[in-house]
């Protein structure tokens, strides 16, 4: 029986574009769904005021294609939201993919079909496609988490999620406005709404670690050089432990003196950016290293927050720096300086209910006219456990990871065959430079299908054992880092309730991680079944 399609990509984000570009290269018939307008993913969503990427612009791009990197040319040492929507742009028209993306649709379903050797897959827009293959290219963190704060219907002004941001835009001049969460979301945000609202309350649960992004314009000097060095940051993109090279000094912070190591960080601070949490080599290893980087930046606070009350409020306590994910800011402490701008710790008091003017504390009433939800994702899992992805014998995606999501490499899962998951739970994705993760997991899952094709063969499936193997190596990999002593974070899944609390992404390194699945694929793809039979090879 054959099928609409060879491939089904679920997403236009970085993901499905190259994904899309690779398996045509290789001979694949591919259609893509995609839920927005427009290519982009997560860069498509997130338009909040100040949305910025956190990585150096010259480091979040593709890395495959020299004519790319020649022809693009960004403009900010950090790139803002619509600058990396419009990369996507420029690169899926320059592959020519945008014609095989259907755009404004969903996919609600995708059901595994013994007898077709495939997956159907169901569309908002009622449409069914059938394909041999499923690439979830949906994203890491895609998934907009809102907490079912009780009220909240009651709640006569407007709501708004960071990540679904009208896209028109949202006039706050003069607004009273409330921001609940301070990740990065959060951290971006409150500075720019904060410049035309007429009061801005900041509800703070777990004060985090943020750093001076010291953004600037790139010169054509530093864009030249760096598209001169473009094969070395080629070659050592995938031997880096995080997606891109990162300066250090190489030293240890518990073997200099306190003048230098303090002559080291302000250098390092100056910088800007998240580079600083490599300065020194064993703050990401030790505790007691980690606490003096830490002290650092809670002196920083101080220093740049007058009231020494709301200073200790935004000094963060109780989980090591870059334990939980780093933000990297424009003016966030330096925004609570402002008489407009108010700080409530929700450690002191507890959202009780929404009401129609606004929300009700343990400790009292805030009113205001907007409130900004910058409260994160269902991470790593919700894109595509929202999805009705049914495998083998009907079972249910989002039932197989209710205990905690399981998966071999990131990338397979046994019981759903044919099945991809790009940047999926048990892959470096979130932790290292997203884009070049996604190009080493669709350049293999594309050598993986052409193996499998070339041999004849329809169906590969990953095996239990290697499913379980993998979830050990995932755990064990998360012991040797500072992850295991953040009690909570997204990272982990607990700021989802009812989410089980699963260290999700793999802490080994791209570096490792590539590596062992090179060893995999040398191996014929070890721990995983690949059976079947083509009727045209057959026949
Ligand atoms: P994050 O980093 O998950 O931040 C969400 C924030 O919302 C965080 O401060 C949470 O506090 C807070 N939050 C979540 N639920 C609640 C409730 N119920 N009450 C109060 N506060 C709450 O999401 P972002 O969008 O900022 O960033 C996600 C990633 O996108 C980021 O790391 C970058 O990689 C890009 P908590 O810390 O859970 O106590």
């Amino acid at each position: 029986m054959s099928t609409d399609v060879d491939v089904v990509v679920i997403g236009a984000g970085f993901g499905g574009i190259y994904a899309i570009h690779r398996l045509r290269e290789a001979g694949f018939a591919v259609r893509a769904f995609e839920a927005g307008s427009d290519v982009g993913g997560v860069w498509f969503w997130n338009r909040y005021p100040g949305a910025r990427c956190d990585v150096p612009s010259l480091s979040y791009q593709y890395s495959f294609s020299p004519e790319l990197d020649r022809d693009w040319n960004w403009s900010e040492r950090f790139a803002t939201q619509p600058e990396i929507q419009r990369y996507a742009r420029f690169v899926a028209e320059r592959l020519d993919v945008v014609g095989a993306i259907t755009f404004d649709t969903r996919v609600t379903a995708a059901a595994w079909d013994e007898g077709l050797t495939g997956w159907r897959v169901t569309t908002s827009a009622g449409e069914t496609v059938t394909c041999r293959f499923l690439v979830s290219a949906v994203g890491a963190l895609s998934a907009a988490q809102t907490p079912p704060f009780p009220g909240l219907d009651s709640f006569a002004g407007r709501a708004l999620h960071t990540s679904q941001w009208p896209d028109e835009g949202v006039d706050l001049t003069g607004k009273r406005v409330a921001v609940i969460g301070t990740g990065s979301s959060g951290i971006q945000a409150v500075p720019e709404i904060a410049r035309s609202a007429a009061h801005v309350t900041v509800f703070q649960r777990t004060a985090n670690f943020s750093l001076p992004a010291q953004n600037r314009p790139l010169s054509d000097d530093e864009l030249a050089r760096a598209k001169a060095g473009y094969p070395d940051r080629r070659a050592a993109t995938f031997t880096t432990r995080a997606g891109h090279v990162i300066p250090t000094t190489g030293k240890r912070i518990l073997e200099v003196s306190p003048e230098e190591r303090r002559a080291e960080l302000e250098k390092a601070w100056e910088f800007g950016g998240n580079e600083f949490l490599a300065t020194f080599i064993d703050t990401s290893k030790d505790l007691e290293a980690n606490a003096l980087l830490a002290d650092f930046v809670r002196d920083k606070i101080r220093s740049i927050v007058t009231d020494p009350e709301t200073a200790e409020k935004l000094s963060p306590r109780g989980h090591p720096i870059g334990s939980k994910r780093i933000c990297v800011d424009t003016a966030y402490y330096e925004t609570f300086n402002s008489p407009h701008v108010e700080l409530v710790d929700l450690r002191d008091e507890t959202i009780e209910t929404f009401t129609p003017t606004g929300l009700r504390t343990t400790a009292g009433e805030y009113a205001f006219d907007t409130v900004v939800f910058a409260t994160g994702f269902d991470a790593l899992t919700g894109a595509l456990t929202r999805i009705d992805v049914r495998g083998v014998g009907g079972r249910s995606l989002a039932e197989e990871w209710a205990p905690g999501a399981q998966t071999y490499l990131g990338l397979a899962v046994p019981g759903f065959p044919n099945l991809f998951t790009l940047t999926g739970p048990g892959s470096p994705s979130v932790l290292v430079t997203v884009v070049i993760a996604i190009e080493q997991h669709v350049d293999w899952v594309t050598d993986h299908l052409v193996h499998l094709c070339s041999a004849g063969l329809t169906r590969t499936e990953a095996e239990p054992a290697a499913r379980d193997q993998w979830t050990e190596e995932v755990q064990a990999a998360t012991q040797l880092t500072l992850h295991r002593h953040a009690p909570s974070s997204w990272y982990l899944g607990t700021n989802v309730p009812g989410k089980p609390r699963l260290f999700l992404p793999y802490a080994g390194g791209l570096d490792a991680y590539r590596r062992i699945c090179d060893e995999v694929a040398t191996d014929g793809y070890r721990g995983f079944t690949m059976t079947g039979v083509r009727e045209e090879v057959a026949s």
